[in-house]
């Protein structure tokens, strides 16, 4: 699919303190280009609902997951074998890339099929991430509520984003080390959402 590249990125929003360093672009693509994506990945990617452990109990992930990239990804006891980028995704990661300035060998993909499915808080701070590993994530569909929330200090105030169709949030330096973020559910009606965080997977 040919794509418009970050046509306005005037929207760009820039957030640093307290070791937060995030950017957003809330118009990456254009509202037609991101509507496109959306179909497109809706249709193609081969979805997977999976068991993961949290806290030692097994439960399916409230979303689909998939895995790209040159390397395997193990987290919460489930192994995500390599899968060979297709063209389409080839495409958006070397578009994310030249914005980015930064190089990425992997993505995961989630869908978000209503307000019922989520992504918990966590940190994208796993050893194969790297020291500062640099996030960018895309987002297709249905705007949701993304959430950020200091590790430890409970009077730092959190971060809340709407991230909406065709948005590019990047996550940079010691972000990770120092907060986490995630998905809520939400009772509100909501479109489903793709969402694809690339990143830099170092072999184990
Ligand atoms: O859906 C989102 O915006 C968050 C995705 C995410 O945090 C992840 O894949 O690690
Ligand atoms: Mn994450």
């Amino acid at each position: 699919m040919s794509s418009q590249k970050f046509s306005n990125p005037t929207g760009k929003v820039t957030v640093q303190r307290d070791l937060l360093d995030i950017e957003y672009c809330e118009d990456f693509f254009s509202e037609v280009d991101a509507n496109g994506w959306f179909e497109y990945l809706a249709a193609k990617i081969p979805w997977e609902r999976r068991e993961i452990f949290i806290m030692g109990k097994k439960i399916l992930q409230p979303r689909l997951i998939c895995w790209y990239g040159d390397v395997e990804y193990t987290y919460s006891r489930s192994t995500l074998p390599s899968r060979k980028w297709t063209p389409q995704l080839q495409e958006l990661k070397t578009i994310v890339e030249e914005y980015a300035q930064q190089k990425f060998n992997s993505c995961l993909l989630n869908f978000y099929r209503d307000g019922k499915d989520s992504m918990g808080y966590h940190s994208d701070d796993e050893k194969v991430l790297g020291k500062n590993p640099f996030i960018a994530s895309l987002s297709f569909g249905g705007k949701r509520r993304f959430v950020l929330k200091h590790k430890k200090d409970k009077s730092i105030e959190k971060v809340e984003i709407e991230l909406g169709n065709g948005s590019l949030l990047l996550m940079k330096s010691q972000t990770q080390h120092y907060w986490l973020h995630g998905i809520p559910k939400t009772q509100k009606e909501v479109k489903p959402r793709i969402n694809l965080t690339f990143r830099w997977t170092y072999p184990k």
